[in-house]
């Protein structure tokens, strides 16, 4: 059996209003693993425009997710950053695995049945097969490890059946690695601070429910002061947050802001008032997340740099895929130049 190089592969839309549900759940843990493992990292705007995308908005957006990286603390000398349209072999290899992948597969994907509503006639057939192209992002670089957030774990054991059934297919048992979604701390599943039953989203309609990377210390406290609560104080065991889901939100972020246990913030703030947790949190987020927008803010007026960094880090990733298209064509039978 073939034992797969270690190699880690994460991508974030370009679709405005990145938050810190995308910060806690998949971008802080990218700096930890550049520690331990050749990286790469994508701004996924192929998957944006399963969703129709301002095409000024798109460019603005992209640059905005690759500082973001960069200001989170990713170093695009050591690991690669590029966005996806820049490396044709994702679309290539999506289309291969869309006809790998099964339609009983996709019918069971609950990410497209939130988002497409009750209109599904009406949702762009890349919503659909939305879950494939993540594969072929992923499988593309032989990746083992994929760091997200919780709610995409359904998309990743799809990505494992896909390279089974290739590998399977195809009779090349060790083709692909089987990839091990990372979803890791206490913040894999961010709430909405207007309601602890959803989850913190760029689309939510309503701006107090998120915490943007570019939100000013003065917005980010505002939020925090307004963010739903209920009327008891804060509990004293991990277990009692169980039925407590805005109290568990705000501590889970105040956890992983500050990368203390659960536990340990629990007990911080055991019997205390919401208001006392807040007023932490606030000034616990703004030392936090206030620096990064800084930094973003910097790199995004000078939107040349980035798109250099963009453009060099395709270069390096199209290397890498460029191999795997080749080897990927030869294993399905499509005749290639001799
Ligand atoms: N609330 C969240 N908590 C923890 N992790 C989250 N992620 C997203 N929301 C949360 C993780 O962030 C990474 C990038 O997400 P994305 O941009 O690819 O996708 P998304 O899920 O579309 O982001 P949103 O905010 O949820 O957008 P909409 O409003 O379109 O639904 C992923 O690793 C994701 O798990």
């Amino acid at each position: 059996m073939v034992t797969h190089t270690a190699r880690v592969f994460s991508g974030v839309q370009p679709t405005g209003n990145l938050h810190l549900g995308n910060y806690l759940g998949a971008i802080k843990n990218f700096v930890a693993l550049q520690e331990t493992h050749q990286c790469l990292y994508c701004v996924v705007d192929l998957h944006a425009i399963t969703v129709f995308q301002d095409p000024a908005e798109l460019r603005n957006n992209t640059r905005e997710v690759a500082a973001a990286f960069i200001a989170a603390g990713v170093d695009p000398s050591q690991h690669i950053i590029f966005n996806q349209a820049q490396v044709p072999e994702h679309a290539e290899l999506a289309w291969v695995l869309n006809c790998v992948a099964r339609m009983g597969w996709l019918n069971r994907m609950t990410q497209f049945k939130e988002k497409a509503g009750k209109d599904r006639e009406k949702a762009s057939v890349g919503l659909y097969v939305y879950p494939n192209l993540m594969a072929a992002d992923i499988l593309l670089y032989r990746a083992t490890h994929v760091p997200v957030g919780d709610d995409q774990k359904q998309h990743l054991e799809l990505a494992r059946d896909i390279a089974q059934k290739f590998n399977n297919d195809f009779d090349r048992p060790d083709f692909f690695p089987q990839p091990e979604p990372l979803i890791q701390g206490p913040a894999t599943r961010v709430m909405s601070l207007r309601d602890g039953a959803k989850k913190m989203s760029k689309s939510d309609p309503s701006d107090l429910s998120r915490i943007t990377m570019l939100d000013q210390p003065d917005d980010i406290a505002r939020k925090i002061r307004k963010a739903k609560t209920d009327p008891d104080a804060l509990p004293d065991s991990v277990a009692a947050l169980e039925d407590r889901p805005e109290a568990a939100n705000l501590i889970g972020i105040y956890a992983a802001l500050g990368a203390k246990p659960l536990n340990v913030v629990v007990e911080q703030f055991a019997g205390a008032q919401f208001s006392k947790l807040k007023e932490e949190l606030a000034d616990l987020a703004i030392a936090t997340i206030g620096p990064i927008g800084a930094e973003m803010r910097k790199l995004m007026d000078d939107p040349a740099s980035v798109d250099v960094a963009l453009g060099d880090g395709a270069a390096r990733a199209r290397a890498i895929a460029a191999d795997v298209m080749d080897e990927v064509r030869e294993a399905v039978g499509f005749l290639q130049a001799p």
